[in-house]
């Protein structure tokens, strides 16, 4: 499989890369990776997010090639980090796709599919690049390596094996600093989010004895704070960090509808309640945009279902 992606790469000129909307580290990273290992090759290369990439990644080399169109002319698409086609936010053309990524729950709509279980989809376009000995540069190696840091909270959950340690290691010897990407991703930050996550917590509520936390963030509260969506980042990890707590549930008040994150410490499956609703993601983590239901009625459902799944 990594033989035949990288061929289909190698005989591809007009290359674009995408990753879900509002992309995370994983997503960015683990596409900007890529740009930059194939820019090096002298390919025709476009890399796109429909969202504007949040600001507290903008240290990524790259960074501000990120565009918000496609090209027109596109022979194969890479997307990343991608559950569903409809995450990535364009419309299906005629060009061969090429989906990367690491959840389970992906709806495998490529023209090739590769979903591994692993930490991070940068991960999977590591091991991609190793197995068709493609050197990885300083500027790829951040990308991956951040990638990394961010969706294994800094090398803490379950997906963490000694396997993510060789590839975190083997990024450090092709020049990603660890403290360095550390101080840009969790020594920046603005005012508003501490005023922000002062205020959010404030609207915590716990049920089922303490083992569902839950924190509800109106758009009067992120405009009282002065907060960004970036600012909201975090806030439903602090939540499950409460030694009761087994699911943390945050519920955002966005225009297309409220947005849930959802994160689980130990047994509940996550991933299984976000699909319900038309999200997805990992056992641990997951999310989802629920349309024409109040901040209520979503919570009642939500703690039912994990009500559901402690039985
Ligand atoms: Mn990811």
């Amino acid at each position: 499989m990594y033989k035949k992606i990288w061929n289909k790469v190698i005989e591809s000129d007009n290359i674009v890369l995408i990753a879900h909307v509002n992309p995370d580290g994983d997503a960015l990273g683990s596409s900007l990776s890529m740009y930059n290992v194939l820019k090096n090759m002298g390919k025709n290369v476009t890399i796109c997010n429909m969202t504007k990439p949040a600001k507290y990644l903008d240290f990524l080399p790259n960074y501000d090639k990120v565009k918000q169109t496609l090209p027109k002319k596109i022979d194969l698409m890479i997307s990343f980090d991608c559950g569903s086609f409809d995450r990535l936010g364009i419309e299906r053309r005629d060009y061969f796709l090429i989906n990367l990524d690491h959840h389970i729950s992906n709806t495998n709509y490529g023209d090739i599919n590769l979903i591994e279980e692993a930490a991070s989809t940068s991960q999977v376009v590591f091991n991609i690049l190793e197995a068709n000995n493609v050197k990885i540069d300083k500027d790829s190696a951040t990308c991956i390596y951040t990638a990394l840091v961010t969706d294994t909270g800094n090398f803490q959950y379950e997906s963490v094996t000694a396997e993510v340690f060789r590839v975190a290691s083997e990024l450090v010897k092709c020049g990603a600093s660890p403290e360095f990407i550390s101080k840009m991703l969790y020594e920046r930050d603005r005012l508003s989010r501490l005023r922000f996550l002062a205020k959010a917590l404030d609207t915590l509520e716990l049920y089922l004895e303490g083992k569902v936390g839950v924190v509800e963030v109106t758009k009067e509260l992120m405009d009282k704070t002065g907060a960004i969506k970036d600012d909201t980042e975090g806030l439903v990890n602090m939540v499950r960090s409460l030694e009761t707590v087994e699911v943390s549930l945050l519920l955002r008040e966005e225009d297309e509808g409220i947005k849930i994150s959802l994160r689980s410490k130990n047994y509940v499956d996550v991933s299984k309640i976000a699909v319900k609703y038309g999200g997805g993601g990992h056992i641990r983590a997951s999310g989802a945009t629920i349309k024409d239901k109040t901040f209520k009625e979503i919570k009642e459902m939500i703690i039912n279902d994990v009500k559901e799944q402690l039985k």
